[in-house]
């Protein structure tokens, strides 16, 4: 590995660990996309060798809302991690993050290994157990939110915690293309979506992640949860605010920051 993924991967965690937000990674060196990747892969592995675990993907910048708000056009992804689970009905506490913000996702549970080449959407519904409503919490490491996609990628896609909704429902008979969204914040609508924002349908999305970690020699394994993008721009989480997202047949999820 060369010496400037590992300086990288020193520059995140060292945010990460205090809380602190720095300039973008590619002001300093010239990080390709696949260097990007490069430094996730090392914090990962620094991160399992302490003992976390993956428990899922988030697949980030699928929907034009999200493209639109962080100016990155490119989808991306990152790992999500048993410490980032985070209990439904718990509070928040912001100040163990630096700026969070919170983004309505529809979220897969996936029963088999799908790795592409060649998954297509059809093939990730059959390997889908559940399906529920989430929000995920993201915190990027980079002053203002201010990246490029090799940038957010190095971050881990800016991953932080994710909740997911109570309620577990059966993929069948539900067009997940067309399930609408209500996002609230201190029960005031700030956005609205439906589940064909990311990328036309979140099971496409995904399909596009089964193919890309084929190509990386990896796999969406059996019980991962997968986060299929934020569906409408991330909204902050402040102390003494919440937020609620409220899908059409998969129920509510509710963020409350403290
Ligand atoms: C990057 C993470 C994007 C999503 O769902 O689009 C993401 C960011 O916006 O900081 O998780
Ligand atoms: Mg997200």
């Amino acid at each position: 590995m060369s010496a400037a993924i590992t300086a990288c991967a020193d520059l995140v965690e060292s945010a990460v660990a205090h809380r602190t937000a720095m300039g973008r990674l590619t002001e300093q060196h010239a990080l390709t996309l696949d260097d990007g990747y490069a430094v996730q892969d090392e914090v990962a592995r620094r991160r399992l060798a302490r003992g976390e675990r993956v428990v899922g993907a988030k697949l980030g910048l699928t929907s034009p809302a999200k493209q639109q708000q962080m100016q990155v056009a490119e989808p991306v992804y990152g790992r999500l991690f048993s410490g980032g689970l985070h209990p439904a009905n718990e509070p928040v506490r912001v100040d163990t993050l630096i700026h969070p913000r919170v983004e309505p996702e529809i979220v897969l549970i996936i029963g088999q290994r799908l790795a592409g080449p060649g998954v297509s959407a059809a093939d990730v519904l059959a390997a889908t157990d559940w399906v529920c409503c989430g929000l995920e919490v993201i915190d990027s490491r980079y002053a203002d939110f201010s990246f490029t996609a090799a940038d957010v990628v190095a971050d881990n896609t800016s991953e932080a915690k994710v909740v997911v909704g109570p309620a577990m429902h059966r993929p069948d008979g539900l067009d997940l293309s067309l399930i609408g969204l209500l996002l609230e914040v201190d029960g005031v609508q700030v956005a609205t979506a439906t589940g064909a924002a990311t990328m036309g349908h979140p099971a496409e999305a995904t399909a596009m992640l089964a193919n890309f970690l084929g190509a990386r020699g990896e796999a969406i394994e059996p019980g991962w949860m997968v986060f299929t993008g934020g569906l409408t721009a991330a909204v902050p989480l402040a102390a003494g605010h919440h937020v609620t997202a409220t899908f059409g047949h998969l129920g509510s999820v509710t963020v409350r920051g403290v």
